[in-house]
């Protein structure tokens, strides 16, 4: 027990004479040894180095502030070109380029359009049998309106039709029947005082003037008309009386 607490210290004091002695004889002769100086030496050689010690534990991570995020990077190359894909379904046939083709499809058209024109004709037809009245070929039609002799002949150009005038006792009975009112008739003699002519052009070849007509009275009287009992009179053409109108039929194509 109580030896071990001056172990220690005799050994630091033999060590300490060992290096006091030393640095003596080194400052007597800088190639003197230790054995060399003949002085004894009770120190044996010095241990080998020992073994690594076992890996610390791994530290804590630095502190201090951390840097901004820097700018992307650039772009990188472009990627392979990608594999074909999948060709797509076929498409419908297309139409001949020739002539040809065109040619039927005008000549369906044509037909189509004379059908149409004929299932025309033929409503025309109906229409004015319901309308108006058929005299031989003449067809006679009126609206009903009344208006001056001017407007007659407007609403007449307008219908590529003409005013109505009679060129026989049947046409006159026609015109009457459809008028059913006092109507004008395409007669005047505005070219020249008491010369009748048709608005179509060309001089009266059937008339039937009521007694003592035309008279020019008045005025003048220059249009003519019909009146309820089919008798004609001559009239001023600024007065409002029935239109009617004539065309020829046209009998159906097909
Ligand atoms: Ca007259
Ligand atoms: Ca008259």
């Amino acid at each position: 027990m109580f030896l071990f607490p001056s172990f220690p210290v005799l050994l630091l004091s033999v060590v300490t004479a060992s290096c006091s002695e030393t640095k003596a004889c080194e400052d007597a002769q800088k190639t003197c040894s230790v054995i060399t100086c003949g002085i004894p030496v009770t120190n044996g050689t010095p241990g080998r180095d020992g073994r690594d010690g076992p890996k610390g534990e791994k530290g804590e991570p630095g502190q201090g502030l951390r840097g901004l995020q820097g700018p992307p990077g650039k772009s990188g190359p472009p990627g392979n070109t990608g594999a074909p894909g999948i060709p797509g379904p076929r498409g419908q046939k297309g139409d001949h380029g020739d002539n040809s083709v065109a040619e039927a499809k005008l000549a369906n058209l044509e037909r189509q359009l004379q059908s149409l024109r004929s299932e025309l004709d033929h409503m025309k037809k109906l229409q004015a049998f319901s309308l108006g009245k058929m005299s031989g070929k003449k067809l006679f039609v009126t609206n009903g309106e009344r208006m001056p002799f001017s407007e007659v002949k407007a609403l007449c150009a307008g219908l590529q039709a003409t005013v109505a005038a009679p060129k026989n006792a049947e046409e006159n009975k026609a015109i009457q029947d459809v008028a059913k009112d006092t109507a004008f008739l395409g007669i005047t003699d505005e070219a020249t005082e008491g010369q009748f002519m048709y608005v179509t052009g060309g001089r009266l070849t059937y008339s039937n003037w009521k007694k003592d007509e035309p008279n020019d009275h008045g005025s003048g009287e220059d249009c003519v008309i019909l009146l309820s009992n089919g008798l004609w009179n001559d009239i001023s053409c600024t007065a409002s009386y029935i239109a009617v109108w004539s065309g020829q039929t046209h009998a159906p194509t097909a």
